[in-house]
């Protein structure tokens, strides 16, 4: 549907070019307001400011958009796919007026026509499609892609309804269904990018005219995937990508015509809406798998429309299948997308009708795989028999695979039975299983863990079998990051403007080992005064943010100790929370003069925990229960506080990285894949209290060991312990069993309540060491304590950690996939 050549000039002619300046930024406030929101100056409240704040922005970004994608189309260089089933964008109005670098504008522009800009950006929901860290990296990545300059797309599914809302009523978790579609300036419905989508049905063997025998894969049913695009801003850049989220719907318009002719209404609704289903709800579970067929519907109905559309952006080349690898990479996040190695295969055998090995090299080059857990109730297996209902020829192919894979291993290994067994894509058990993990392995050509420990305990743990079948470098590690955009300069603007004061520009948001400059400063007094006085204000902020929402004073001088991330037994809150009653029960047995000499606290927690994990609701609700003794107790006034904050999310945690003095991270070892929480808190001049575990390890090398409180035992001792822990018979920490029995007393409610939890440790073999890390872990707090009271010292850790924090920027992390797994360069826009 391209313009005729003759008749660009009219075209170019008329192009706007969007607004410049104040002025320029008011009017299309104003048109907005007044035009696309149909309302005037007498009702425009600050949602219809942000409505027309939002619109003036994405006209903006629309129109680099279009340049860019042009250029793209033009030069036509490779192009790396991002396939994430979760991206935790959260907001985008300020990300978007930082990127492109007009924030200012606006500021002025709204302040004229009578808006303050922080009360507007406040007004936007947060784009919630992903649980935790997995969809929040992939959020990091396409800020990184774009700011570098890299021809990239995302490609998800966009739900109806984002990870639930959290709401805390006496204590215990309630979830409230995240509606987020009202209205969201930030997308582009593409109504003329659709694809059919088929489900079930059956295969058919057939002879062409060539006498080959292919594959015929007909019946069943058809859902209409629509296309719903949203700009990625690059920050400085004119580059935006794109993140292309799909959405279900019947196949073939509104209804089924001919049901509803025949006067069945209902059922024709009915076929609607079971259409719609497919896109409409996030699975609420953060490393846990379930194996809902909805879930694998999902995952084929999002993997099928975006190879659809990367095999036309591809074919618009003309350029010989051969040459897909070089146009086209694609990453794997985690093993949500792995049928997209199916489905290539299928395209280029069923429907290209190459031959199986020509198809299958052309797959492998394309593929890359990220795994992000080793918890084994995280790994992905599909039943047999629920692929071969859903997606008939998948599995056929899926079996293809499997047995020209294991005649290479029987080959490579003629002595070793016992491996073919162990390495099967197919699980010989009851009911057979697809060890997705596997096929991932199987089908890409590098396969890279998130950080340095996690990616050497996959070679030696879940995959060392594929280390010896493919060799070590395979496998690589690629340590995650973080976007300093949006976790320095958007969430802690005083920080990053006073950096930059010091550094002489913006530069190190590029380039974020520029911050190794500020170490220069760590001794200097003035700076470490106005150092302290941003953490200060940051820490007032959240104080209010605690009062305004749950209802609790707490004093902005005490120390903010923080942990927020899903709840999840592995990630031991359950360990913190006994540690506060520990610190309770301590001061209780003090004398009145010796309590006044202890430091004050406050213990924030947050995080969501998956509706149906009991475990993590029980945790939570403890929290909730010490907190509401606590903060009430007259003997302990300031002296310590404990705060559940509702609702934990990407903009929460914009209020509340910069605001902490010291934040917990305490994984079991081995557990925790990477985190990337922590490398916000310590980019936001936070110290950190953790575990030998995921990049907590690659931290405290980067800053060093005087600059982190480590405790815990190690990842190679695990084990060991957890088989001395004889069912039973465990002797648990004393001080620990202390605290067991206080709640047992009473203390914080029913103490059946929390029965499970106690259990769990002392008598169902302690899985997450919390007995065996207990003592370091209180010994590790007193040392914090200690480090907290000499101020001047504690302020130069921060700012030297800072200064040492360049390497988990996602730029690093984007550069390293480019050039060690995607073979792909920046594409640098230029005027055109
Ligand atoms: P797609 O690659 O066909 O999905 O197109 C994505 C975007 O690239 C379009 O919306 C256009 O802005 C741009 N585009 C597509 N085809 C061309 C072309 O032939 N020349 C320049 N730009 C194009
Ligand atoms: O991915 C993050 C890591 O920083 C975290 O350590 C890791 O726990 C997280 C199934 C997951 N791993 N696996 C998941 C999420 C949803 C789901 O349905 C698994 N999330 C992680 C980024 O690398």
């Amino acid at each position: 549907a391209s313009i005729p050549e003759a008749q660009r000039e009219a075209w170019k002619r008329a192009q706007t070019t969007g607004f410049r300046g104040t002025e320029g930024f008011e009017k299309e406030f104003v048109r907005h307001v007044e035009t696309t929101l149909g309302r005037s100056m007498f009702n425009c409240d600050e949602n219809a400011a942000y409505s027309a704040t939002s619109l003036a922005f994405r006209d903006r970004l629309i129109l680099d958009w279009n340049r860019t994608q042009q250029r793209q189309t033009y030069i036509d260089s490779k192009r790396v796919y991002y396939l994430s089933l979760e991206f935790l964008m959260g907001r985008a109005l300020d990300n978007a007026m930082l990127n492109i670098g007009l924030k200012d504008t606006a500021k002025v522009g709204l302040a004229d026509l009578g808006f303050r800009i922080e009360d507007i950006i406040q007004q936007e929901h947060d784009a919630a499609l992903g649980n935790g860290g997995l969809g929040r990296l992939a959020a990091c990545f396409l800020d990184s892609l774009a700011s570098l300059d890299f021809p990239a797309w995302g490609y998800g599914l966009r739900y109806r309804y984002g990870i639930f809302k959290q709401e805390i009523i006496d204590g215990y978790q309630m979830e409230v269904p995240d509606y987020w579609l009202d209205f969201n300036p930030w997308e582009f419905p593409r109504h003329d990018v659709t694809v059919d989508i088929q489900f079930y049905g059956q295969v058919r063997k057939q002879t062409d005219d060539t006498g080959k025998t292919v594959s015929v894969w007909e019946g069943g049913e058809l859902v209409e995937a629509v296309a719903y695009d949203v700009p990625i801003p690059g920050y400085d850049t004119p580059t935006t990508n794109n993140l292309r989220l799909w959405s279900s719907k019947a196949s073939g318009g509104e209804f089924d015509f001919q049901k509803f002719n025949n006067g069945d209404y209902e059922s024709s609704v009915a076929d609607q809406q079971r259409a719609e289903t497919i896109s409409a709800v996030l699975y609420p579970n953060d490393n846990l798998e379930r194996g809902k067929e909805l879930r694998l519907k999902q995952q084929y109905f999002w993997v099928a429309a975006s190879l659809y559309d990367i095999v036309r952006r591809f074919k618009k080349s003309k350029r010989p299948w051969s040459e897909f690898p070089d146009q086209v990479a694609i990453q794997l996040n985690d093993t949500h997308p792995t049928l997209a190695i199916v489905e290539l295969q299928r395209i280029l055998v069923d429907i290209e009708g190459l031959a199986w090995d020509q198809a299958w090299e052309i797959v492998t080059s394309t593929f890359g795989y990220t795994n992000h857990t080793v918890l084994p109730e995280a790994l992905e297996k599909w039943p047999v028999g629920l692929v071969q209902h859903l997606l008939p020829r998948h599995l056929q192919i899926i079996y293809d695979i499997n047995l020209f894979f294991l005649q290479a291993v029987e080959k490579a290994f003629p002595d070793d039975r016992d491996m073919l067994r162990r390495v099967s894509i197919i699980e010989e058990s009851q009911p057979k299983m697809v060890r997705m993990a596997f096929l991932a392995i199987v089908g890409s050509h590098k396969v890279n863990g998130v950080a340095e420990l996690h990616s050497d305990l996959i070679k030696t743990t879940i995959f060392k079998d594929f280390v010896e079948i493919y060799g070590p470098d395979k496998f690589t590690n690629v340590t995650n990051g973080i976007t300093p955009r949006r976790w320095l300069h958007q969430a802690n603007p005083r920080l990053s403007e006073l950096i930059s004061s010091r550094l002489g520009g913006n530069g190190f948001l590029k380039d974020l080992n520029g911050l190794n400059k500020l170490e220069l400063l760590a001794d200097d007094k003035e700076f470490r005064k106005e150092w302290s006085e941003i953490k200060y204000a940051n820490k007032v902020r959240l104080a209010k943010h605690i009062k305004d929402t749950m209802g609790v004073t707490v004093n902005p001088a005490s120390l903010f100790d923080v942990q927020v991330k899903r709840i999840h037994e592995y990630k031991r809150q359950q360990l913190n929370i006994f540690g506060v009653i520990h610190r309770y029960l301590a001061l209780k047995a003090m004398k009145p003069e010796e309590r006044k000499k202890q430091l004050p606290r406050v213990s924030i927690f947050g995080g969501k925990a998956a509706p149906g994990y009991w475990m993590a609701k029980q945790i939570i609700h403890l929290i909730n229960a010490v907190g509401a003794v606590v903060n009430k107790d007259g003997d302990i006034g300031d002296l310590l506080k404990v705060v559940f904050l509702e609702d934990y999310n990407v903009s929460k945690a914009e209020i509340i990285c910069p605001a902490s003095d010291i934040s917990e991270h305490i994984s079991t070892a081995g557990t925790e894949a990477s985190g990337t929480s922590n490398m916000k808190f310590v980019l936001n001049g936070g110290l950190i209290i953790g575990t030998c575990d995921g990049a907590n390890i690659e931290i405290t090398r980067e800053i060093g060991d005087n600059n982190i409180f480590l405790f815990g035992n190690l990842a190679e001792d695990v084990e060991d312990l957890r088989h001395t822990h004889t069912y039973g018979s465990h002797t648990i920490d004393p001080d620990l069993d202390k605290v067991f029995k206080e709640i047992e007393k009473g203390t914080f409610g029913t103490p059946h309540d929390f029965s499970a939890m106690i259990a769990a440790v002392r008598d169902h073999g302690d899985y997450y060491l919390v007995s065996d890390d207990f003592h370091s872990y209180i010994e590790t707090h007193k040392l914090v304590d200690e480090a907290y009271r000499n101020q001047d010292d504690w302020v130069s850790k921060c700012i030297i950690s800072v200064a040492r924090m360049g390497f988990f920027s996602s730029d690093r992390c984007i550069n390293e996939y480019a050039e060690s797994i995607w073979n792909i360069e920046p594409l640098a826009m230029k005027d055109c």
